[in-house]
């Protein structure tokens, strides 16, 4: 008797357990994956010679649903072509980062970095000097009635005035259209530009695509305020005494995404004492979730939700997030798609992709995976000091 209560308490308490780390890891992309399929099908599909004699590779193949494996919908090559009007390049004038494409009134409208002249770095003075491409930016529109002739409007969102928190740059942007509102969120650095500054992300609003925005007086998300700099030297920002969170040091590349009744913000974060791994920068993607667009946006649990990628490039897709992971780390060059927006698996993998791309949303993005890249935006480097928006197009195999 005292046999079985033991074993029945024994399995409520397995039970129990059970229940709990469920509900604490939320559920993968597809439920094959929990259940690896070794019938003969597959291990003749994989070239598997002895499943008795599994190498890791042969193990991680195994993991694979039978969607990533099947599934050739998820890869893409690519193309870039000249764009005409005020997007042909132009020296001395550098445009870059555009965002989504999106359309108003029958017209194609796209948001942008713009910032005039040289880069002269960290050498000289930083007061004076420009040290990026996009230091001294503003955010800046254009319009086209047919994606390739594109006709800058004039100016968006500008740099805050003295001692604003954006009062030296605004740039890397990104549009929601959101119920009849546009909604702009972007980069932002306060202060003097040294190599330890802190990015943050700003957001400016309308009624109307063509302004004019209202700013957000407070930054709407800021780096993880939980690393340690070595030394005193604002101009190095490998030495640290704790490195922090994953966007101890900037959080980059806004895209906000209204999903499942909320707003996700899907962002690029670089950390204190950034290493290099896998033979590239150290970067990975976080979320942030609101319940309204202007905020207050909560960073997820858990972030970071890549372990590669730069450039945020998001869209929804059959219930869940797509997203294009380019640039960095073990996985870039991969599309990956998360069914709750959180957890992402590689659905494909390409050769390259565009950088830093704007997303054509008035293309349906539910059609088909990649549907949403048939054509859209991206930015060339001409050279170290100029940059310009280009288009690109995909073609499938
Ligand atoms: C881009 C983006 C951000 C960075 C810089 C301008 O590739 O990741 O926008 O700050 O480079």
């Amino acid at each position: 008797m005292k046999l079985n209560t033991d074993k029945f308490i024994f399995k409520i308490i397995i039970v129990f357990t059970m229940i709990m780390s469920c509900s604490d890891i939320p559920s993968n992309i597809s439920d094959d994956l929990d259940q690896p399929d070794l019938s003969e099908q597959k291990l003749d599909f994989l070239g598997i010679t002895n499943k008795h004699k599994l190498s890791a590779a042969s193990k991680r193949a195994l993991q694979w649903s039978n969607d990533q494996l099947y599934n050739n919908d998820w890869y893409f090559e690519y193309s870039v072509y000249d764009l005409k009007g005020d997007f042909a390049y132009q020296e001395g004038v550098v445009r870059r980062d555009p965002s989504a494409i999106i359309k108003h009134q029958g017209k194609y409208y796209t948001w942008y970095t713009k910032s005039i002249g040289k880069t002269d770095g960290f050498d000289g003075d930083i007061n004076k000097d420009k040290v990026f491409p996009w230091d001294r930016s503003d955010i800046w529109y254009a319009t086209s009635e047919d994606g390739v002739i594109w006709n800058e409007q004039g100016v968006a969102v500008s740099r805050g005035p003295q001692d604003a928190y954006d009062d030296r740059a605004v740039f890397t942007v990104e549009i929601m259209a959101y119920k009849g509102m546009f909604y702009l969120c972007y980069q932002t650095v306060g202060g003097p530009y040294n190599k330890r500054v802190k990015n943050q992300i700003g957001l400016a609003w309308s009624d109307n695509p063509n302004g004019p925005w209202t700013k957000s007086p407070k930054p709407i998300l800021s780096p993880t305020d939980n690393g340690i700099w070595k030394g005193n030297d604002l101009q190095d920002r490998f030495s640290v005494i704790k490195k922090g969170d994953f966007d101890s040091h900037k959080v980059h590349d806004p895209c906000i995404i209204p999903y499942k009744g909320k707003f996700y913000l899907y962002y690029k974060g670089e950390q204190m004492g950034e290493a290099i791994t896998f033979g590239g920068r150290q970067i990975r993607h976080g979320l942030a979730i609101a319940d309204h667009p202007k905020g207050p946006y909560v960073k997820s649990p858990y972030n970071p939700i890549s372990n590669s990628g730069h450039e945020i490039c998001v869209w929804p897709y059959n219930g869940g997030i797509a997203s294009l992971i380019t640039t960095d780390g073990p996985e870039r060059n991969t599309v990956q798609w998360a069914k709750d927006g959180i957890n992402f698996e590689i659905m494909g993998a390409v050769k390259a992709t565009p950088k830093a791309i704007g997303l054509n949303r008035t293309l349906d993005q539910e059609k088909a995976p990649l549907e949403v890249l048939r054509w859209g935006l991206t930015h060339e480097y001409k050279n170290y000091n100029y940059q310009y928006i280009r288009g690109f197009k995909i073609k499938k195999k």
